[in-house]
């Protein structure tokens, strides 16, 4: 099952929440700096044993103060117009976290809209990405519950119209 809300990924009360972090995933800014901001701090000390993250690829930690057990940290490709890989790598981060969840037995897990702040990709074709490489995975791999958190009205908008 697909779902779509709006608002603060912080807030999920399910399994695992998705951060969309950068390579160090020593934190940042956006959705990254809410989830370390609401974890507490115990959440760097473990990002700091995990010697970084790839674009494409994923990493799991405990969640901390959050109402979610884990957080999946992936890396969301930076976008440079299209011709470097970036749907590909944008897929990968997906895939990657539907699969660490799977692993470690979780039934829920939102996302946030990875890579369509900071790093620029363009929100109506991550939306797409994003919705198919899901819809795929549950096809292939069994059903979860999946939930995509917006935080703007502009991708909240975007996810209503593709899932509707
Ligand atoms: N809950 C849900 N979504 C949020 C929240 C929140 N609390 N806050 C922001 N968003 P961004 P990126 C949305 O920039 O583009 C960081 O500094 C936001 O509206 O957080 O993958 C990292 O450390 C947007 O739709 O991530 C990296 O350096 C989406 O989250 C870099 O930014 C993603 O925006 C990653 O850039």
């Amino acid at each position: 099952m697909i779902h779509i809300l709006y608002g603060d990924i912080t807030k999920f009360e399910g399994d695992v929440i998705v951060n969309a972090a950068n390579r160090s995933l020593l934190g940042g800014g956006g959705v990254d700096g809410a989830i370390h901001y609401a974890a507490g701090p115990q959440l760097l000390e473990e990002c700091k044993t995990l010697g970084g993250c790839d674009p494409g690829d994923a990493k799991i930690t405990k969640g901390y103060n959050l109402k979610a057990k884990y957080i999946i940290h992936t890396v969301g490709p930076i976008w440079r117009g299209g011709k470097s890989g970036e749907e590909d790598i944008l897929e990968s981060c997906y895939r990657r976290c539907l699969e660490l969840a799977r692993q470690y037995g979780l039934q829920s897990i939102a996302f946030p809209n990875i890579s369509t702040g900071a790093y620029g990709f363009p929100q109506d074709k991550a939306a797409k990405i994003a919705i198919d490489t899901v819809k795929k995975d549950l096809q292939k791999n069994g059903e979860l519950e999946v939930y995509f958190y917006c935080f703007d009205p502009n991708n909240y908008q975007i996810y209503s119209d593709l899932l509707t």
